[in-house]
C-alpha cells in the first residue's frame, strides 16, 4: 500500500490544550504522525509519496466559503490583538441567541468553534490545508486505479464540519475526499468511520445526501465526545434519509462487541454498492488510549484491517485520532498490513 505524507504536519504545534480545568500538551501532537511514518517505513509497507496541490476548490466543494476565509486569517486575527497565548474561544451562540457573525476574534472563534480544547496556533491553517491535499492525493491515486491508499493525515479531520472546527480538526479530509471523488466520476461513496469518536463533521456535511453514505462505530455520545451528535436514531434526513447509520458503543466495549458492529457496518456498506471506500481511520479504540474508553488490543486492529479489505473495493485509508502515542505506529499500521495480506 501506498502512504501520502508530508512533513507539513508539524506546521500544527499547539503548546496548549484545554483538559481537565487546565492548559496542558495536546495529545494531538507532532510525534503522533512521525511514530506512524516510521512504522510504515520500517515494515516495509509500500512507497511514501509527497502530496500534489490541487487548490481551494475541493476544500470549498465541502466547507463553507466564510469559515475557510476565517480559518486563513485567525491567527493573524488573534495575533494582532496582542494576546499572549494561543487562540481559545471563551463564548458562543448558545440556545436562543443571533445567529449573527460578530466582527472581533473573540466572537469570530465562538462562532465557528464547536469545542474549546483545539487551541489555534500559528501555522495552523497550513497544516491543515497539507493535511487536505495529502488525502485528495490518495483520493486521486484511487480514481486512477490504484486499490488501497493511505493518506497520513495531520491534524485529523473527521469533526470538522460545513462551518466548524474543534476536536483537533480544521478541514475534514475524509469528506473533502470522498466528495472530490464524486465529483471525478464515482456515483457512490461510501465512508466507514471507525474513529473512537462520532464523526459528526462529516455526518453534518453529508445527512442530506444519497450518493455518499456515512457508517460510524463509536462511544456512545452520553458518555464521549463530540457529546451532541452520533445517536443511533440520526439516520439522515430528506434525500439523504437511510444513508447514515450510527453506531453508539458503551464504555468498556471490546473487540468482540465491536467486531459485531463492524459486521453491520460493513454489511449496510456493501448493501450500499458504493465505486469507492473512504475509511476515517482513528486508533484511539485501543485499549490504553488515553481519552478513550474502548478495549481493542494491537492484534485486532490487523484483524479488522483484513475485514475492511473483505470488501473487495476501492479503499482511501485516511488519518483521524489515536493518542497512546508509544503504540499508535505498531496499530495503525497493523490495520494497513492487515488490509494488504488480506486485499
Ligand atoms: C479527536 B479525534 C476528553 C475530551 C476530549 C476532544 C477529543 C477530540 C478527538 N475528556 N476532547 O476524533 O480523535
Ligand atoms: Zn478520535
Amino acid at each position: 500500500m501506498e502512504t501520502v505524507f508530508t512533513e507539513k504536519h508539524r506546521l500544527r504545534n499547539a503548546r496548549t490544550e484545554l483538559f481537565a480545568g487546565q492548559l496542558v500538551e495536546p495529545f494531538e501532537r507532532p510525534s503522533r504522525a512521525e511514530h506512524i511514518i516510521a512504522r510504515v517505513r520500517e515494515t516495509g509497507l509500500g512507497p511514501v509519496i509527497a502530496p500534489e496541490d490541487f487548490g481551494m476548490d475541493p476544500i470549498l466543494d465541502v466547507h463553507d466559503a466564510k469559515f475557510v476565509a476565517f480559518l486563513q486569517s485567525a491567527w493573524a486575527e488573534w495575533s494582532a490583538t496582542g494576546a499572549g497565548g494561543e487562540a481559545i474561544p471563551t463564548c458562543w451562540p448558545a440556545r436562543r441567541m443571533s445567529g449573527r457573525i460578530p466582527t472581533h476574534i473573540d466572537g469570530r472563534l465562538g462562532y465557528y468553534a464547536l469545542a474549546s480544547e483545539t487551541s489555534f496556533s500559528e501555522g495552523t491553517w497550513e497544516a491543515a490545508h497539507a493535511s487536505a491535499q495529502t488525502a485528495l492525493t490518495g483520493a486521486e491515486r484511487l480514481r486512477q486505479g490504484t486499490r488501497a491508499m493511505f493518506s497520513l493525515c495531520r491534524p485529523p479531520g473527521h469533526h470538522a464540519a460545513l462551518d466548524m472546527y474543534g476536536g483537533y480538526c480544521f478541514l475534514n479530509n475524509a469528506a473533502i475526499a470522498a466528495q472530490y471523488l464524486r465529483a471525478h466520476g464515482m456515483e457512490r461513496v461510501a465512508v466507514l468511520d471507525v474513529d473512537f469518536h462520532h464523526g459528526n463533521g462529516t455526518q453534518d456535511i453529508f445527512y442530506d445526501r444519497s450518493d455518499i453514505y456515512f457508517v460510524s462505530i463509536h462511544g456512545d455520545p452520553l458518555h464521549a465526545f463530540p457529546h451532541f451528535l452520533g445517536h443511533r436514531d440520526e439516520s439522515g434526513t430528506g434525500a439523504g434519509e437511510g444513508y447514515t447509520a450510527n453506531f453508539p458503543l458503551p464504555p468498556g466495549t471490546g473487540f468482540d462487541g465491536w467486531r459485531i458492529a463492524l459486521d453491520d457496518a460493513l454489511d449496510r456498506v456493501s448493501r450500499f454498492a458504493p465505486q469507492a471506500l473512504v475509511v476515517s481511520l482513528g486508533v484511539d479504540t485501543f485499549q490504553s488510549d488515553p481519552i478513550s474508553f474502548f478495549r481493542l488490543a494491537s492484534d485486532d486492529f490487523t484483524t479488522y484491517g483484513a475485514d475492511i479489505a473483505a470488501l473487495g473495493l476501492p479503499t482511501l485509508l485516511v488519518m483521524e485520532g489515536g493518542y497512546d502515542v508509544a503504540e499508535i505506529g505498531l496499530n495503525t499500521v497493523n490495520v494497513l498490513s492487515g488490509f494488504e495480506a488480506a486485499a
